[in-house]
């Protein structure tokens, strides 16, 4: 009887889980027909276990009447991020529907203030309406994004907290802390190595650009006659073409401008 209720409970949940899931695996897909890179790496989601509603109202004294109020996150979406920066983008990008498909009820940044376990993530509580047979219904639903290294622990941690039954002896939990450090570096690293990429494309371009307009420079010297100078720069041209600094090249395409 009282499984049978509970089942009837989670249908709404099933619901917002199944619709919330497709939104944003349909972000991640728009990015990628674009060709663009998605700040979404991967979604899922769940509807918590009966068992695992009724053991978090117990710990929390939540009276049974109260848990659909009081237990945010009967319904889960976990999104996956690879860079720390991408996790911003993700929740702007769920800022800027709140009060269109769902409404933003609270955020939580275990990114900025790191849990005593270690645990990292940022954590958005909504309100999302459903639609059922028997009318619409607004729940709750809880919003984890993430990176894949905060992931990689969490889900880690979260496994043997289990088979610890919460609790788990104390030199391991200091080793778990050690963990996060870790994963929190390998973020870290990951971030500068993608900014360094970033930055050698873009002195990367803006050498070819600089050298496309120092060819039609000389292009324009030609014309002009100076067949004198022309020997010296060209071989000038070739040395920096091929070592020169952004700066170094800009400069002598301000040296050819004072020529022509
Ligand atoms: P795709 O297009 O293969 O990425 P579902 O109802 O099956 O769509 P559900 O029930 O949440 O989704 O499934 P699950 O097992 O929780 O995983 C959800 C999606 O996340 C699945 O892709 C997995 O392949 C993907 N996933 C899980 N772990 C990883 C991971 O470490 N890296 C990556 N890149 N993806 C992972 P889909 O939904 O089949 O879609
Ligand atoms: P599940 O389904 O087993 O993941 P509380 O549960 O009281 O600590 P509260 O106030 O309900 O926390 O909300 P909070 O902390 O914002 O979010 C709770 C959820 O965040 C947890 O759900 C976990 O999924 C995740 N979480 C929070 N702290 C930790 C942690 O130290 N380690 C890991 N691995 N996950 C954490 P539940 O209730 O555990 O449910």
């Amino acid at each position: 009887m009282m499984i049978f209720y509970w089942e009837k409970i989670l249908i709404p949940y099933e619901q917002a889980v199944e619709e919330l899931k497709v939104k944003f695996k349909g972000i991640r897909n728009e990015y990628r027909r674009l060709d663009e890179y998605s700040p979404i790496e991967f979604v899922t989601g769940r509807v918590k276990a009966i068992s695992s509603i009724l053991d978090k109202a117990r710990r929390r004294n939540v009276p049974l009447e109260r848990v659909e109020e009081e237990i945010e996150d009967i319904a889960g979406i976990r999104i996956m991020c690879q860079l720390v920066d991408d996790i911003e983008k993700v929740v702007e990008l769920i800022r800027s529907r709140d009060g269109k498909d769902l409404r933003i009820v609270e955020e939580r940044d275990y990114i900025t203030n790191i849990k005593e376990s270690g645990y990292r993530s940022y954590h958005i509580i909504i309100k999302y309406k459903v639609h059922t047979v028997f009318g619409e219904k607004e729940i709750l639903a809880e919003i984890q994004i993430r990176t894949l290294a905060m992931n990689f622990w969490a889900t880690i941690e979260h496994s043997l907290n289990y088979k610890f039954s919460r609790n788990i002896p104390e030199d391991v939990k200091e080793r778990l802390k050690n963990a996060a450090e870790a994963a929190f570096l390998l973020d870290q690293e990951m971030s500068e190595i993608k900014d360094e990429i970033t930055d050698a494309q873009e002195i990367f371009q803006l050498k070819s650009s600089l050298i496309v307009d120092i060819l039609k420079k000389i292009q324009n010297l030609y014309f002009t006659g100076k067949i004198k100078e022309i020997e010296g720069i060209q071989e000038r041209f070739l040395v920096l073409q091929e070592h020169g600094s952004v700066a170094e090249l800009r400069r002598f395409s301000k040296e050819l401008d004072e020529m022509l």
